[in-house]
């Protein structure tokens, strides 16, 4: 059976506004445009004037991986010394996890400003690996099963959000890359404050205040084991098709 990855993304006056994906069978492309496109017209971060859509045959099995647990974190805590415990446990080098958590909310490119992929983390000697330090590095070709989605709404409650569906399905793959050990994610929307630190083996810890409100910047981390292969990492991220189950 032949399946389709149908790619949106929607943007104003070349400012990124959304982004989402689908696999699909040929069956259900139409809805899945349909779906997409409403999406792309309905963000809070206003109207598109271009929008995108692409429709690729997957021409390769796609790959079962596991969708990562979900720990919430909400209250008020501080969120430097929760990312040092966390880094602790999970064996994780605390300097290398804080230096990240700043420079992302300083703007993580060379001029300060947000990357729209992620950048690529050593640790532990927390050097940065990713080719294009503007662009940084993306993960696509990726969904959820329906059943894995079901299951995540009814444990998220009125906590579910399409943002926490589509960032868990792509922490999800990117940690089943055997060299990831974590991923760091500040969403750059100033109005949300939640955020996430995925750790292998652990799960994903949802901070819903990683970031003051208001606060322009944000980014993603993936911190990779020391002598990774990078460029191996990176089409592994793009080009493998997953389904998180
Ligand atoms: C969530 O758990 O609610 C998602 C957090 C990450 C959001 C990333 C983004 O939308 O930029």
């Amino acid at each position: 059976m032949s399946f389709y990855n149908v790619k949106m993304r929607a943007s104003k006056e070349d400012s990124h506004i959304s982004g989402a994906e689908r696999i699909v069978r040929e069956q259900d492309i139409k809805e899945a445009v349909v779906q997409l496109i409403d999406r792309a017209f309905n963000h809070s971060r206003g109207k598109p004037d271009f929008v995108n859509v692409k429709i690729e045959l997957i021409g390769e099995p796609i790959k079962e991986i596991s969708l990562l647990p979900v720990f919430e974190v909400s209250g008020s805590y501080d969120v430097r010394s929760l990312l040092l415990k966390i880094s602790k446990c999970a064996g994780l080098t605390e300097e290398v996890v804080l230096d990240a958590y700043d420079t992302l909310l300083e703007g993580a490119a060379p001029d300060g400003s947000v990357m729209r992929g992620a950048m690529i983390v050593s640790v532990p000697d927390g050097n940065r690996l990713e080719p294009d330090k503007f662009k940084g590095v993306r993960a696509t070709c990726l969904d959820i099963s329906l059943e894995a989605q079901r299951q995540l709404k009814k444990a998220a409650g009125e906590k579910y959000t399409e943002n926490l569906k589509e960032a868990l399905t792509l922490t999800s793959k990117i940690l089943s890359y055997p060299d990831v050990l974590a991923e760091l994610c500040i969403s750059d929307d100033p109005d949300y404050t939640t955020g996430y630190f995925s750790v292998k083996g652990v799960g994903y810890f949802r901070l819903f205040n990683v970031k003051p409100k208001g606060h322009l910047k944000g980014g993603r981390a993936i911190f990779v084991k020391k002598g990774c292969n990078v460029g191996k990492l990176i089409a592994y991220l793009k080009e493998t098709p997953v389904i998180a189950v």
